[in-house]
């Protein structure tokens, strides 16, 4: 078992530069990561009717998600109880049952064990089907977007997501009807690590303006302005980066929604007559974020753009590679024309062939391989840009970090990635739920800055 304190050093804001491709890191983090943390597996609205099911992996584990006939979402490994192969072959579809390819063993939308071929003749009748169905994995779900976990002990889902769903209830109840996902989705392989995408959309801002300069000084918009870092901006009036208690984060951009969608009439129609919903529903603070740009990682691996509406998963698939699935939200409230320029919107800048996802794949895979060097591999890597500019906030919950660009959400990510990497059970994680911000020291931060202001 490798000591997470070597890995991430929460003092200093460094961390081994090992993480993103050691073999024996990464199956520590199967283990104690995907294998106790609560994974995205799919949106009610891909599962609207009995006998609706969709295929997906659990990390590396291929999973089944099921809508049974007395309403409940089921979750199981898609693998056999009798010799491990595959119950269903289909990305998604409407069945009653699933039959093994192998040696024809069916299965029901539940998981249990219905029919085996010559039970009477060959097993001579001796087979207790009710012991062999597919043992089911825990679904819960939080506004229609549904999460599997393995671990019995974790907490619920939505004491999982924490504060950090007071955050998601802006757009997910904000505009009063609720998200979805628009699938099936697009899917590609990246040789790189799973954490290096998911730091990056917990709290990386700080490569818009660089790494995406080209593209957005073609974009214009409201984020033209970051284009090379070399505009006069009042970053800290801006916007905010989150951080919250198990690692879930993000940094929002103010009223810069729709900037890198192209055409925009719909949505910002859209976003001008909600924003005053919100407000009602919600409150002025969430209605303020409304129409923000918002750069987001539910903790481990689910991580999304509101507003360039581009939601995906890093599935892993071994220390130096990643699957890539990628779906677009959008506000069940939209008309379909809007629905359908946001998709297009969406897939051009951050799908699998978008402008800016190219961008980004250059860096992943630069990350990940160089940092596994013979020699870089011994050093460290930092993440500990303005470290004092962070601390509780009277509006917003978690910790909060005085700018979009800043990297306290990277702090926070990786503060609880140490956390449950060394930590035996959930309990262990739970006893430090009143110190777990200890890290972030100036806890007068916000208070001073607003009484400054004043
Ligand atoms: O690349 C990103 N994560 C991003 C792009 C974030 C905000 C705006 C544009
Ligand atoms: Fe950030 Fe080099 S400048 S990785
Ligand atoms: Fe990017």
């Amino acid at each position: 078992m490798i000591d997470a304190r070597e890995l991430v050093d929460t003092k200093n804001s460094t961390q081994a530069k090992k993480i993103f491709g050691d073999q024996e890191v990464y199956e520590q983090e199967l283990e104690r990561i995907f294998g106790r943390c609560w994974l995205f597996l799919a949106h009610e609205c891909m599962l609207e009717k009995t006998g609706d099911f969709i295929t997906t992996t659990m990390a590396e584990d291929p999973v089944v998600v099921t809508r049974h006939k007395d309403g409940s979402i089921n979750a199981f490994i898609n693998s056999c109880s009798h010799r491990g192969n595959r119950v269903c072959t289909a990305d998604s579809g409407n069945s009653k049952s699933f039959v093994c390819n192998y040696h024809g063993w069916v299965f029901g939308a539940d998981g249990s064990l219905v029919d085996v071929p010559l039970a009477e003749t060959c097993y001579h009748g001796d087979i207790d089907k009710s012991k062999l169905g597919l043992p089911k994995i825990r679904v819960e779900s939080y506004r229609g977007f549904v999460f599997g976990c393995f671990d019995d002990d974790a907490p619920s889902l939505e004491e999982y997501l924490g504060d950090w769903g007071w955050y998601l209830d802006t757009f997910m109840v904000g505009a009063g009807e609720g998200m979805e996902l628009i699938g099936p989705p697009m899917k590609s392989t990246l040789k790189c690590n799973w954490k290096v995408p998911a730091e990056n959309f917990v709290g990386d801002a700080y490569h818009v303006g660089w790494t995406h300069a080209a593209a957005l000084e073609v974009l214009g918009g409201e984020l033209g302005m970051l284009a090379g870092n070399t505009a006069e901006i009042p970053y800290a009036q801006l916007g905010i980066q989150v951080t919250t208690r198990h690692g879930h984060g993000c940094g929002i951009i103010r009223q810069a929604a729709s900037s890198i969608h192209v055409k925009r009439e719909n949505y910002d129609k859209f976003n001008q007559e909600t924003i005053p919903k919100v407000a009602e529903k919600l409150g002025e603070a969430r209605a303020g974020l409304f129409d923000g740009h918002w750069n987001c990682t539910t903790f481990p691996s689910c991580s999304f753009l509101y507003g360039t509406n581009i939601f995906k998963v890093w599935h892993p698939r071994g220390p130096n590679e990643i699957e890539v699935w990628s779906y677009v939200l959008v506000h069940k409230g939209m008309d379909d024309a809007t629905k359908k320029e946001v998709v297009k919107q969406a897939a051009r800048s951050f799908g699998t062939a978008g402008t800016l996802e190219s961008d980004d794949g250059d860096n992943m895979v630069n990350a990940t391989s160089i940092n596994q060097g013979t020699q870089a591999r011994k050093n460290r890597m930092s993440s500990t840009m303005a470290h004092d500019y962070e601390g509780p906030h009277p509006e917003f919950p978690g910790i909060v970090g005085a700018s979009f660009i800043g990297e306290t959400s990277y702090r926070g990510f990786y503060r609880f990635y140490q956390e449950i990497m060394n930590a035996e059970s959930w309990q262990a994680i739970h006893a430090r739920d009143d110190e777990w911000d200890d890290m972030f020291e100036n806890k007068d931060f916000w208070k001073n800055k607003i009484a400054g202001n004043k």
